[in-house]
């Protein structure tokens, strides 16, 4: 804390030293009740790091919850060392026997199924694609009025290319009965206590048999590290992260809808495509969170980054949707008066995020305040204001700022 207010303190003596025009307390300030006026940096995140990862920004380190640091979203491609980390549970696997692991498929089915790794590589149709992975609560840290969970910045996401099989091709091996309405998905990871109930998540059967979610035995070509769910993971595309399962074991199709904590009570949002509530009319009628919502982020400049006035600067960033094609992102150098386009990277993947950039050559030294904002071919686009209480779903138009020296 000591050191936030040692870099806020010499953030404010540098703008007040260059005479700044604007007065930053409108951004930053103490009274920060519309959405605009969120605060924009936190208290830095301490650097630790974990067995199979490189260092990363520590939420919480029981159960692990680590952060991608932003300079590593500067590639179309996570590396394994640096993507987040989520665990809900500190019972969580150290140690799994490639050669006797199982992957076990019962419940309402014809064949129930344990299938080693290598029968999951041999047996079955392999696909690889690049899929990004968003945590829930990912850019948390910047709703206003702030709500508890973990406080991401813009870290608790990655893009990663995914090796495995179809999870409808497991379904169909196993022979699904009728009257089958879920799928539950189960890691090894425990609940450390009887009170807190063991993760585990469903998804309804038309959506876990469309032929789209995948249980991944590879990221990036490597297997992936224990902590984002050696040896096998769910991969969900254009959904968020509560539903990629790790180190997943057990799939149970099931005639009856799952009740517990996870799917009843947390990841819940507002029902309405915004996923917004206020703090005074809380949304009475409420839906397991699904699609990821429609985002971008600067990735350069870094938050109160100094940029040198009179050289071109290049601005870059990503935006994502749930697979719909982002088609057009915008950024504002003048906080949000003027719009202007930014160019595209080629795309990556249908469920990939899409990098951005703008050159942009400051002339006036001083504070700035830059926006952006994406577009996709399904007509949605990043909005002005929202809030809800989980702190799920980011989708507004961000901003970051810096100064011009
Ligand atoms: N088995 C298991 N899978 C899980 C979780 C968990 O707690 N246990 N957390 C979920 C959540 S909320 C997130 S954000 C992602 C994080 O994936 P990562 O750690 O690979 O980045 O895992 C998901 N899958
Ligand atoms: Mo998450």
């Amino acid at each position: 804390m000591a050191e936030y207010s040692i870099r806020r303190r010499k953030f404010l003596t540098t703008v007040a030293g260059a005479g700044a025009g604007l007065a930053l307390t409108s951004l930053v300030g103490p009274k920060r009740a519309l959405a605009d006026q969120a605060p924009l940096v936190f208290p830095p995140k301490k650097l630790v790091r974990f067995p199979e990862k490189t260092d990363l920004l520590l939420l919480t380190d029981r159960p692990p919850q680590l952060e991608t640091p932003l300079h590593y979203f500067r590639q179309d491609l996570t590396p394994n060392e640096a993507y987040f980390v989520r665990w809900h549970e500190s019972a969580l696997p150290t140690r799994v026997d490639p050669a006797t692991f199982r992957l076990n498929i019962g419940g309402n089915v014809e064949h129930p199924l344990a299938l080693s790794l290598e029968e999951l590589r041999r047996d079955f149709e392999p696909v690889t694609f690049v899929a990004l992975n968003i945590c829930s609560g990912n850019s948390r840290s910047f709703f206003e009025p702030p709500v508890p969970g973990s406080q991401w910045v813009h870290g608790g996401m990655g893009n990663a290319r995914w090796t495995g099989v179809r999870l409808k091709d497991l379904l169909d091996r196993a022979g699904m009965k009728a009257g089958s309405v879920e799928v539950t998905l189960q890691g090894l990871d425990r609940s450390p206590m009887p009170s807190l109930q063991d993760f585990k998540k469903a998804l309804p059967i038309d959506h876990a048999t469309d032929g789209e979610i995948v249980v991944a035995y590879a990221m990036n070509g490597a297997p992936m590290p224990l902590l984002n769910g050696f040896p096998l993971r769910l991969v969900v595309p254009g959904y968020y992260a509560t539903y990629w399962v790790k180190s997943l074991a057990d799939i149970q199709v099931t005639t009856e809808p799952l009740h517990n904590i996870w799917q009843d009570v947390a990841y819940r949002t507002p029902d309405n495509p915004d996923y917004t509530e206020s703090e005074e009319h809380l949304a009475t009628k409420t839906n397991p969170i699904g699609k990821f919502s429609i985002h971008s982020i600067f990735v350069r400049p870094e938050p109160e980054e100094v940029v040198p006035a009179g050289r071109a600067y290049p601005l870059e960033g990503l935006a994502y949707d749930a697979g719909y094609g982002i088609n057009r992102v915008e950024v504002s150098l003048d906080g949000g008066h003027g719009w202007l386009e930014a160019s595209l990277d080629l795309e990556i993947d249908r469920y990939s995020w899409r990098r951005w950039r703008m050159s942009w050559t400051p002339v006036q030294r001083g504070p700035y305040e830059l926006r952006v904002r994406a577009f996709n071919k399904a007509g949605e686009h990043q909005i002005l204001a929202q809030w809800n209480h989980g702190g799920y779903g980011r989708k507004v138009i961000e901003r970051t700022i810096g100064m011009v020296a």
